[in-house]
């Protein structure tokens, strides 16, 4: 029963894909392999090869066409040593014997055909057509390999169908970290996203963000530079210049030439070469003719140390080069294996088949040696392992562990003995997940994407004269991702050992913005920010508005908190009004005594006999009114001390008012209009007038508080450093209004009365009482328009004080003094007398 059709369809086209290649070689087994329980194949590039376009689907054989690439063949000793020392272990999958399967990966067609021949089952049948892969059981139980990003793209997706693990050792491409597509693949080499984030903090580290960027024409290549000009925006680094190093040989070479022209046009003195190391070797011989001296290179972990780049001659000249690599490791016993076993001279061990006859005209001619079954000349032919060699070896290695890891887990070894069942790859690629085991000190380990936990080294190649070596400076590690870097280990090709710079345009100053100039965001003119704002670290390009609490003068990269500032209770300014109000008062209260002792007297009866109190007590009200302007302002402070004062005043003014219309009255129009006058008398219109005056005050004094109360404000307008607490009283000039209304009033009626007899004449002492009121006021409103500020309190407190101090020393001031000291003029004869000459004096006019 056939479940799912697409999966069939896949596996028809697999199937034919097969049958192609199984037509021109009738050899399925691999090239080099050793038996055992469980077999794990290796893919492995032993042979440069350069494809070029076939007119007939053909798999290219790769030790007929290219030269023996020496790291590959380091990589493949690295495999079988691991599975030795593995078989070896009496610890590690004890009793159990692992056998592997290796295949030369030169080419994409070779490739294709390793994949396929070690999913085909055990034995040589034909393909079994199925639509559960559940009970699959291919030749190899997992995959270590293939090298490349590209060849690893393909392999991966169709091992990803069978679940079939696969770790790679050398294919960083980021996108093979996508576990939808790629559900079965891990690798021992981190993801180049790390490498472009290592690249990133290392130009971040010595601040060059004017670059440019060159990669190989391949997915190694092109990813990188599309991940790093991803990473780069984020990190406001800018690439100057970026170009794709043309794949091409020969022809392409003028190409490549121009580019490198235009390249060193641009000026920048950092270039990121992400390329694979063939690319990279036509890039720097091309450079080394365009006489660079003092340039900064940085290279990935492909070419940072591949000897066909640092040995191109004259490549010493071009400046200093700094790359990553794979992390440093030590493979203790590899050399000596691989010396031991160059030759195969274990039959049992390691089987050399012969190369098998020719089945086509198109085939290698039949005289030809394989190299990879004549293990004797792949020996001859490779160089002996270098650093770089070694560390990559490291990364097989530790793949073939995790393999054997996951097989002990899987096969229960940890209980004791291992049962040697039957090995689904998928129940072994759940169990490679998990693995985590620490080898020659380090951990091994995956993350959720199949990515390795390690980081990278960080190398700087060292010339002595013509001689190579590199130091290693530094390393990037993981969670959290650092960089550790020794500055001091690095040879500059500059003058005086400085670090190169390479930016677009010179860092702003302190507190200024950017101002980007044309297309890139590094290149950019420098703006002070203006005052009230500053300059966030996280926008280097907008200065930001500080808070309403706060200040910034121009150009700055902080806020500072304002200072509140209110008329506080201890400043000398407020004792000294403190205590001229208190005396005020003092002078009022005594004042009082002194008329309730006198209160017969006929000076306290012509001031007014008992309204005197009320005048003297809404002056006392008013002046306690005035302490409310001390200290922080409260919200009752706010709401009452005008108020207050205005209806005090009010009262005071108006008895003033009655006073004095009272005297003129009784001088003048009782004789006059003496009907008025009896209705006046008669209808207590003294009461009523104060009555009515301080309604009117009353009203205007609720509406304004009802339209807009007063309320504590804070004021950010008058100083930029300062917030000034104050009450909010925009509504108070209706009461003032008012008052200054009565006072004029008040002082036509005392005008009125100037010629009457002295002792009830009050028209000169109200006159200057209302003067100093007037030019109180008038002195408060000047110095309200140009003054904001904390005294503003302290000078409304002064201008209400003289205004009371006028009315007081105005009206009661005299009569306290001749109560007090000249008593022969307070008898009812003086004032008789007075009143006598006063008729005469009228009558002779
Ligand atoms: C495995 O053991 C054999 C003999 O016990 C020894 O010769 C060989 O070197 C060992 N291999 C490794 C890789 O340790
Ligand atoms: C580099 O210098 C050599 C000799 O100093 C000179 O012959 C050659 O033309 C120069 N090349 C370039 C590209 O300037
Ligand atoms: C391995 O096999 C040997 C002999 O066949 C046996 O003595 C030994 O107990 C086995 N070890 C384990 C761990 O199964
Ligand atoms: C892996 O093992 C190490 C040491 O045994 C341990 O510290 C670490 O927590 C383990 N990691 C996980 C993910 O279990
Ligand atoms: C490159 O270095 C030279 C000399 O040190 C310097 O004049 C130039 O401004 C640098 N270029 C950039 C883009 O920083
Ligand atoms: C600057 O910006 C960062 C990130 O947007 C923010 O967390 C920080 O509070 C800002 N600093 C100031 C002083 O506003
Ligand atoms: C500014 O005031 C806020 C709260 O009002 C306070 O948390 C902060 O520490 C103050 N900053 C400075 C620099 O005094
Ligand atoms: C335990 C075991 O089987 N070890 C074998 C592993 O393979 C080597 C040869 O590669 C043998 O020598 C060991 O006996």
């Amino acid at each position: 029963v056939m479940h799912s059709p697409p999966f069939l369809l896949y596996w028809y086209l697999l199937a034919s894909c097969y049958g192609a290649f199984r037509c021109q070689n009738t050899d399925l087994s691999s090239e080099f392999r050793m038996d055992g329980d469980y077999t794990i194949a290796g893919f492995f590039q032993m042979h440069s090869y350069s494809a070029t376009a076939k007119p007939r689907p053909e798999v290219d054989i790769c030790d007929s066409a290219g030269s023996v690439n020496s790291h590959g063949y380091h990589l493949f000793q690295a495999m079988r040593f691991a599975i030795e020392q593995i078989n070896n272990s009496s610890s590690l999958l004890p009793n159990v014997t692992l056998g592997y399967e290796m295949f030369d990966t030169c080419s994409e067609s070779a490739n294709l055909h390793a994949t396929l021949s070690i999913l085909a089952p055990s034995g040589q049948h034909p393909v079994e057509v199925l639509s559960d892969f559940t009970r699959y059981q291919p030749k190899a139980v997992a995959l270590i390999g293939p090298d490349s990003s590209q060849f690893t793209l393909t392999t991966a997706a169709i091992l990803s169908i069978f679940l079939m693990p696969e770790i790679s050792y050398e294919a960083s491409n980021e996108m093979l970290s996508l576990k939808r597509t790629y559900p079965s693949f891990l690798r021992t080499i981190p993801s180049d996203r790390l490498q472009v984030e290592a690249l990133v903090l290392l130009l971040q580290e010595f601040g060059w963000n004017w670059i440019a960027v060159v990669g190989s024409d391949d997915a190694y290549g092109r990813n990188g530079i599309k991940t790093l000009q991803e990473v780069m925006g984020k990190h406001d680094i800018c690439a100057a210049f970026q170009g794709v190093i043309p794949a091409k040989r020969g022809t392409s070479r003028q190409e490549l030439k121009e580019m490198v022209r235009v390249l060193l046009g641009t000026g920048v003195n950092v270039t990121i070469v992400f390329s694979n190391e063939y690319s990279a070797k036509d890039f720097f011989e091309v450079v080394g003719q365009a006489n660079v001296t003092d340039k900064v290179w940085l290279g990935t972990e492909a070419w940072s140390l591949a000897s066909v780049v640092w040995g191109i001659p004259g490549i010493h000249r071009i400046g200093s080069v700094i790359g990553l690599s794979v992390k440093q490791a030590k493979l203790p016993g590899l050399e000596e294996f691989e010396s031991a076993h160059g030759t195969p001279d274990q039959p049992q061990a390691a089987t050399c088949a012969p190369a098998p006859d020719a089945t086509g005209s198109s085939r290698t001619d039949s005289t030809h040696q394989s190299c990879n079954r004549v293990c004797t000349s792949c020996s001859f032919q490779a160089d002996a392992p270098q650093a770089f060699d070694i560390w990559a070896s490291f990364n097989v290695y530790s793949a073939a562990f995790a393999v054997a890891h996951g097989l002990h887990d899987l096969l229960g070894c940890g209980m004791g003995a291992c049962s040697k069942d039957k090995v689904y790859p998928w129940q072994l690629l759940e169990k490679i997940k998990r693995v985590n085991f620490s080898l020659q000190d380090s951990q091994v380990q995956f993350d959720a994407s199949g990515d390795p936990l390690t980081g990278y080294d960080l190398i700087a190649w060292k010339w002595t004269g013509q001689t190579w070596a590199f130091d290693v400076i530094g390393s990037f590690l993981r969670e959290p991702d650092r960089l550790i870097i020794a500055r001091e280990g690095i040879l500059w090709h500059a003058a005086g050992n400085q670090v190169p710079v390479s930016t677009c345009s010179q860092l702003c100053a302190e507190g200024e913005k950017r101002l980007q100039v044309g297309f890139h965001q590094c290149c950019f003119d420098c703006a002070a920010c203006p005052a009230g704002t500053f300059l966030n670290s996280s926008d280097l390009y907008n200065c930001q508005p500080c808070g309403t609490d706060q200040w910034a003068p121009v150009g700055s990269e902080i806020c500072f908190n304002r200072t509140t500032e209110f008329l506080s209770w201890d400043e000398p300014v407020s004792w000294a009004l403190l205590a001229a109000i208190t005396l005020l008062l003092l002078l009022l209260a005594g004042t009082a005594v002194l008329f309730a002792q006198n209160l017969p007297t006929p000076v306290v009866k012509s001031a007014g006999g008992r309204s005197c109190f009320l005048m003297l007590g809404t002056l006392i009200c008013a002046c306690c009114s005035l302490y409310c302007y001390f200290g922080e302002p409260t919200r009752p402070a706010c709401l009452l001390r005008l108020p207050v004062y205005s209806i005090s005043f009010t009262v005071c003014l108006s008895c003033i008012a009655t006073r004095s219309f009272q005297i003129v009255c009784v001088f003048k129009l009782a004789s006059k209009w003496p009907a008025f006058y009896g209705a006046w008398v008669r209808h207590s219109g003294p009461s009523l007038f104060i009555a009515a005056c301080t309604a009117t005050q009353l009203v205007v004094c609720l509406v304004s508080l009802s339209t807009s109360p007063s309320v504590p404000r804070k004021d950010y307008t008058t100083e930029d450093t300062l917030i000034i607490l104050q009450c909010s009283e925009d509504s108070s000039s209706w009461g003032l209004l008012y008052n200054t209304l009565l006072s004029i009033c008040c002082f036509v009626i005392s005008y009125l009365g100037k010629d009457l007899p002295e002792n009830y004449n009050e028209a000169k002492c109200v006159t200057f009482s209302l003067l100093i009121n007037f030019v109180c006021f008038i002195c408060y409103l000047a110095t309200w328009v140009f003054y904001q500020g904390k005294y503003l309190a302290a000078i409304t407190v002064l201008s209400n004080l003289c205004t009371l101090a006028g009315l007081f020393g105005g009206y009661f001031l005299p009569k306290g003094y001749i109560i007090l000291f000249r008593t022969e003029l307070n008898t009812t004869e003086h004032f008789q007398l007075s009143i006598q000459s006063y008729t005469q004096k009228k009558n002779s006019d």
